[in-house]
């Protein structure tokens, strides 16, 4: 169920003290460090010295350094909107962070009509204490209308490994017909240059300014992004009542979203499958019931070297991390699920092929996986 996460979260942090399982005594396919604990983490990156920029979704942004296991704060975050899914969400290095020290932050914004999603950049300092501030904040995107409610910002960032454009994977915030709209930016790929400017060469390009911005839409609520060995970027997003998608992203395509759906409303009514609209673009791979996804790695590394070019996904609801084979003909199919025991906001995978994951709610932690 996606739209009662505060209270899901809430009633699993109740009961974890007493029911969870200690994660060292689960079979998992990896060895697990706590590294720190946050109060309800939404993303993480990592800085070139291996240490990590961590967000906490009331609109803290953090310093871990996870060789001490110690957490410093970086002042200077623009204020977010905190309330249902909202807040502080994603943090992005600029390509050339090592020289101009650029950071990009997403949130949820409040004003006239509610709230809505946003994006920044800033100058990051770090001090020799383990802190640091923000400098030279400026929005470079906005949705471009808001919402009650406060649902499905999602708001992922991630730039492109080769011509260095900066992607953000928009929520509808619950809008659902702004997703087929090409005047709305809700519920798209969205494709930038680093200033916020929409790159000439995006599918709609000629047909105005918001339509500039868009490289796919028919998106509901994609919380992961990332690229595959050939550069590909693929995406999972959660459904309504069932019907989770992950989806291979390709340039001015529909992914149906809310016309086609593999899941229900949530009152019940049902919604036209994929196979109704051959236009549309249909999931690689879906689940019914949902598993929640949180964030999504197409894992590159030789750690876990059987899973190279495997997605992995953190899984919310599902409590579980879900590895997905993706074949030569692009297939995909899940492989394995790890249940985990708690809700899993986020995944991100280090240098070294070692892959870390956030939980969410009150005690999120963050956590290396390591090969047994
Ligand atoms: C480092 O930054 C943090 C957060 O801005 C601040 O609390 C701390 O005093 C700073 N330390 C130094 C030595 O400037
Ligand atoms: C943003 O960057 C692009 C590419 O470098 C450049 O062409 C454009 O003029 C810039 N836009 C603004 C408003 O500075
Ligand atoms: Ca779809």
């Amino acid at each position: 169920m996606h739209l009662s996460l505060s209270l899901t979260a809430t009633l699993a942090f109740l009961t974890s003290g007493a029911l969870a399982t200690p994660l060292e005594a689960r079979q998992q396919p990896w060895k697990s460090t706590v590294i720190t604990s946050h109060a309800e983490p939404w993303a993480f990156a990592f800085l070139p010295d291996q240490r990590i920029l961590l967000t906490e979704r009331r609109g803290n942004l953090r310093l871990v350094d996870p060789t001490k296991k110690t957490t410093g704060t970086i002042t200077g975050v623009p204020a977010v909107a905190y309330g249902g899914q909202g807040g502080l969400h994603d943090v992005a290095l600029h390509p050339d962070y090592a020289t101009n020290s650029i950071i990009y932050l997403s949130y949820a914004e409040s004003g006239s009509g509610g709230a809505g999603g946003a994006v920044a950049r800033a100058k990051l300092t770090l001090n020799s204490s383990g802190g640091g501030a923000l400098s030279e904040v400026s929005v470079i995107w906005r949705h471009s209308q808001r919402a009650s409610g406060g649902l499905q910002f999602a708001l992922r960032l991630k730039f492109h490994p080769v011509d260095g454009s900066l992607w953000i994977a928009s929520g509808e915030i619950n809008q659902m017909t702004p997703s087929q709209s090409m005047t709305s930016n809700l519920g798209k790929m969205i494709r930038l240059y680093d200033n916020g400017t929409a790159y000439a060469s995006n599918p709609f390009a000629s047909q105005g300014s918001v339509q500039s911005q868009i490289f796919s839409l028919g998106h509901r609520n994609p919380l992961g992004i990332d690229w595959d060995a050939k550069n590909r970027l693929w995406e999972v997003e959660m459904g309504p009542m069932g019907g989770d998608e992950l989806n291979l992203i390709q340039e001015g395509a529909n992914y149906g979203w809310p016309l086609v759906s593999m899941g229900r409303h949530y009152d019940g009514r049902t919604i036209p499958t994929h196979s109704t609209r051959p236009d549309f673009v249909p999931p690689k791979a879906y689940w019914v019931p949902v598993i929640s996804p949180g964030g999504l790695i197409i894992y590159k590394g030789d750690l876990f070297s059987a899973w190279k070019g495997n997605a992995i996904i953190a899984g919310l609801s599902s409590q579980s991390i879900v590895r997905v084979t993706i074949n030569a003909d692009d297939s995909a199919k899940e492989a394995q699920r790890v249940s985990m025991g708690k809700r899993m906001r986020g995944i991100r995978e280090d240098k070294d092929g070692a892959i870390w994951v956030i939980e969410d709610g009150q005690n999120g932690r963050l956590m290396k996986l390591t090969p047994n």
